[in-house]
């Protein structure tokens, strides 16, 4: 019999590519008829109070795997960077070490937030040169980033407030991440049964911009990064009558990357990203949605580490419309409704979604939890239930 062997690396990015396939709804698509063709999502960057413990949370509640590491002992003096996976998901959590460093003054601005959403692209400086035609702001001019494992190609672009996408080429990489980080399995021993796998892949990742500024980044995604917009939104009809925010959804050629985008609206109520907009300061990165095969499984998983999820009232469940609406979904209503998770149906199939509250001590970042069978929506059908447990929470804060 003939085995098949891989390297390491080979291993992980067959792992990457497979897991990548389990995204519902990607699209065949021509890159070379794409002036700004998107491998996929890259890396998510957060910079956190505490990156050490961060990472720690990282690993111990939410089952990533901890794969590479830069810092003072490998030679980076002003701050520290952990690498983190779960599937093809790959988070990068920086803090300062240096009083003097830069992140130490975002983080005293913006709190624990999402910095930078990376992108793997196919030929980085074809994208800048598209970019840059189409008005965008290069904060890093295309370069190459080399050590003993290759190159990588990188440049970055500004988005909305301080939000960055960096862009990689890493088609010439054989390293576990870029050069300058050391692999790094040790350190964060995950106690047995502690959860694994509670997420494989990011699903979305949403923008908070000030109100009347929606299109402006819708288009700056169209026209920049050549993105289409998906068929979903939150028009006006939602905007006044329960959620106070509109919101467009981009996507690049494969649909690996979906970018939603929510402005506030004026409603009822101070619109819950006004909220985010006041206390993160400026326009950021909302939320990160992650993707899983057993939504209930993760739920209890995260549940017995401590992480809280937004309640949702039995009135929901036991609303005979919602029944009708949802029909068969893969376990009894029941279950859901002990978990607390919301469920959706549309054309194409169904979602199940759970929210977390805010991650951090100020109420702005949070993720996502979702697992798709069919629907390639944000779970419209929830966003009435969705925005009212978001204004408990932020009445309890004092904010609403
Ligand atoms: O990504 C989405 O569109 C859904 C719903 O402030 C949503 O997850 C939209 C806006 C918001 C919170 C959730
Ligand atoms: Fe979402």
């Amino acid at each position: 019999m003939r085995t098949l062997r891989l390297t390491p690396h080979e291993r992980a990015a067959h792992l990457r590519a497979g897991q990548l396939r389990r995204l519902v709804g990607l699209v065949d698509h021509d890159d070379a008829a794409d002036p700004f063709p998107v491998v996929g999502m890259d890396a998510v960057e957060f910079v956190c109070g505490n990156a050490t413990q961060t990472a720690h949370y990282f690993v111990s509640a939410w089952g990533m795997t901890l794969v590479a590491y830069a810092g003072p002992e490998t030679g980076l003096r002003d701050h520290k960077s952990f690498v983190l996976e779960s599937g093809s998901a790959r988070f990068v959590v920086s803090g300062a070490v240096d009083p003097a460093s830069g992140l130490a003054d975002h983080h005293r601005r913006h709190g624990d937030g999402v910095v930078d959403l990376a992108l793997e692209v196919v030929d980085v400086d074809r994208c800048v040169a598209h970019a840059r035609a189409h008005g965008a702001v290069v904060l890093t001019e295309p370069h190459d980033v080399t050590d003993a494992h290759g190159t990588v190609r990188v440049a970055a672009l500004a988005s909305y407030g301080s939000t960055r996408h960096t862009l990689v080429d890493r088609s010439g990489y054989r390293g576990v991440y870029l050069p300058g980080f050391e692999p790094r399995s040790s350190g964060f021993t995950r106690r047995p049964g502690a959860p694994e796998h509670v997420f494989v892949a990011l699903d979305h990742a949403v923008g908070n911009v000030e109100m009347g500024r929606m299109d402006h980044w819708v288009r700056f995604y169209n026209e920049v990064m050549g993105f289409t917009n998906m068929a979903e939104f939150v028009g006006d009809d939602i905007a006044t009558e329960y959620s106070a925010l509109m919101s467009k959804v981009v996507a690049n050629g494969n649909h690996r990357v979906k970018f939603p985008l929510n402005e506030p609206a004026i409603g009822r109520k101070r619109s819950q990203i006004d909220e985010y907009l006041d206390f993160y300061g400026e326009p950021g990165c909302q939320h990160l949605a992650l993707a899983t095969d057993d939504l209930l499984a993760s739920v209890d998983a995260l549940r017995a580490e401590g992480v809280e999820f937004l309640a949702t009232p039995d009135a929901y469940y036991d609303d005979p419309a919602l029944r009708a609406r949802i029909g068969r979904v893969r376990v009894p209503v029941d279950q859901l409704k002990a978990r607390g998770i919301l469920v959706d149906r549309d054309e194409d199939g169904y979602l199940l979604q759970i929210f977390t509250k805010p991650l951090g001590d100020r109420p702005t970042v949070f993720f996502e939890l979702i697992e798709r069978h069919g629907s390639l929506g944000f779970g419209k059908g929830n966003f009435k239930a969705l925005f009212e447990s978001i204004e408990r929470e932020q009445a309890a804060r004092g904010n609403l």
